[in-house]
């Protein structure tokens, strides 16, 4: 059986950037939901029991849309931080650096991206499949585990996760993902990446 993980920080410990009634339901609700259907749709597969990414990995359909919405909020809760990390450090800055020109144009990059994607959906910084930063874009429940790639920071852009705070407006969400991005996470992920 999978389950919902606890968040790593209080409800409100985000605050005022994302409020505790978001949190409330975007964890307490909308994950918590995608817990429960992936749990049932996975009942009597052959892939009941079976670790969530190997569950995303090889569903089709629904059980898909929900596994990689668990996979990926899960994650997401791990990128978030209070009071945020400001940059990141060592080896994924001078990295960040050498593809980007500077940690700036790389958070330009990444906001273009993750606000211009139509509809719901994702926007990551992952180690390509043949090794490589990328900023990645995923509509819907996309997640690019699927393709190979290594995962690093990601922002959730579903209206769902910014619409109580912000209203329509994914560029201030974007702006205070920002403010509370843990680069820490991103940096261990990095030092610890498959290939490295
Ligand atoms: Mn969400």
């Amino acid at each position: 059986m999978h389950s919902l993980p606890d968040l790593p920080y209080a409800l409100d410990a985000l605050s005022p950037l994302m409020s505790a009634e978001t949190l409330r339901y975007h964890h307490g609700k909308h994950h918590k939901s995608y817990v429960k259907k992936t749990n049932e749709l996975l009942q009597g597969t052959p892939l009941e029991g079976k670790p969530i990414e190997e569950v995303v990995k090889a569903a089709k359909g629904s059980l898909f849309d929900n596994a990689a919405q668990h996979y990926n909020h899960s994650f997401f809760w791990q990128c978030l931080t209070p009071g945020g990390t400001a940059a990141p450090k060592a080896s994924l800055l001078q990295d960040i650096t050498t593809r980007w020109g500077s940690l700036d144009l790389f958070k330009e990059d990444f906001g273009k991206k993750a606000k211009g994607l139509f509809g719901s959906g994702w926007c990551w910084l992952t180690v390509a499949a043949g090794g490589g930063l990328e900023v990645v874009p995923t509509p819907d429940a996309g997640t690019p585990i699927v393709g190979g790639a290594y995962p690093l920071l990601v922002v959730d852009v579903w209206e769902h996760a910014y619409y109580i705070d912000y209203r329509n407006s994914r560029k201030g969400y974007i702006d205070a993902f920002w403010k509370l991005a843990d680069w820490d996470v991103a940096e261990r992920r990095y030092r610890e990446r498959p290939s490295a």
